[in-house]
């Protein structure tokens, strides 16, 4: 009864199982829709920096309004946060059952670091240690747990205009929860990184989409759920009970064929599994019909000597 209760809760499941849409949000960060700046590389298509609203900045110059870029002093970091509930994918707008398909977050940074001495596109108030930056892109749950994070460290030379370095960092969370983002840039004076002045790199665009992997996602009702783990508990439980009655069954035969042995008489084919466990056994029931064939079989051969 249990196995039919599993199949039918299969075949409702195949119809949904096959099919998979994907959707991808426009730039998530503060930043979103300033298109590109005169600082940035003429092919680029990230978003630029011309105000600091929205962004958390920790020891970096603003020159956003000025120059249109964010200046990393000693060791600086601009981050952002945000729900990735609610929020349009093309002709989709997110929804829990949407999020819990699974989703890819996609950063792109443009950046210049040539604010040290052995910089091709050398600028500013340039020393001999070499500058880096890294990007930390995080999937969190409702609860704000981590789910999925990657933090990638750099130090690529770059300049202005068609010098800036481009780079992508991806992060992906396959499973259900996915509720939220955090965006994080850091840049570090390769000289002096605990200075409180604009030495670091400098942060020119800067872009976060994400990428619903199956927005046609249902996740399964908890009430089936539990049936599914129960009907799982009871194949498990009838495995263990097989598995014991194959094991009684195998050490009986044993000790019959070491009787048989022994004594010069065959010895009856005692059987002491239970009829009840027999008959859900089929195979086992072949098996002692056929011991018992052989014996029979033994045995008239016996006979057949004894006689001529
Ligand atoms: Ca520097
Ligand atoms: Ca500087
Ligand atoms: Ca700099």
């Amino acid at each position: 009864m249990r196995f039919i209760v599993l199949i039918n809760l299969l075949m409702m499941l195949i119809p949904t199982i096959g099919l998979t849409e994907t959707a991808t949000t426009g730039n998530l960060l503060p930043n979103a829709g300033t298109g590109q700046t005169s600082q940035q590389h003429s092919n680029s298509t990230i978003d630029g920096i011309n105000n600091s609203n929205g962004w958390t900045l920790n020891n970096v110059t603003d020159y956003s309004s000025s120059y249109n870029e964010l200046e990393a002093n000693g060791t600086g970091t601009v981050s952002a946060d945000g729900s990735l509930l609610n929020i349009s994918a093309g002709d989709h707008t997110t929804t829990a059952d949407s999020l819990d398909g699974g989703i890819t977050l996609s950063s792109k940074t443009e950046v210049q670091n040539c604010e040290w001495t052995g910089s091709a596109h050398r600028c500013g108030q340039a020393t001999s240690g070499r500058d880096s930056y890294s990007t930390t892109v995080t999937i969190l749950d409702e609860n704000d747990t981590e789910l999925a994070t990657v933090t990638q460290n750099r130090n690529n030379d770059s300049g202005y205009n068609n010098n800036t370095f481009t780079y992508t960092d991806t992060v992906t969370h396959t499973g259900e929860g996915a509720r939220k983002w955090e965006w994080e840039w850091q840049g570090i004076d390769g000289d002096s990184p605990n200075s409180t002045s604009p030495l670091g790199p400098n942060l020119l665009g800067a872009e976060l989409k994400a990428t619903l992997l199956n927005i046609l996602y249902s996740p399964l009702p908890p009430a089936i759920k539990t049936e599914i783990e129960d009907v799982f508990e009871d194949i498990g439980n009838e495995f263990e009970e097989i598995e014991q009655i194959v094991e009684e069954f195998l050490f009986e035969e044993k000790i019959e064929i070491k009787e048989e042995i022994a004594m010069e008489e065959p010895a009856m084919l005692v059987m002491e599994i239970p009829m009840a466990k027999l008959l859900r056994l089929p195979m086992l029931r072949k098996k002692v019909i056929l011991s018992k064939k052989i014996y029979n079989r033994k045995k008239t051969k016996q006979l057949a000597t004894q006689i001529s």
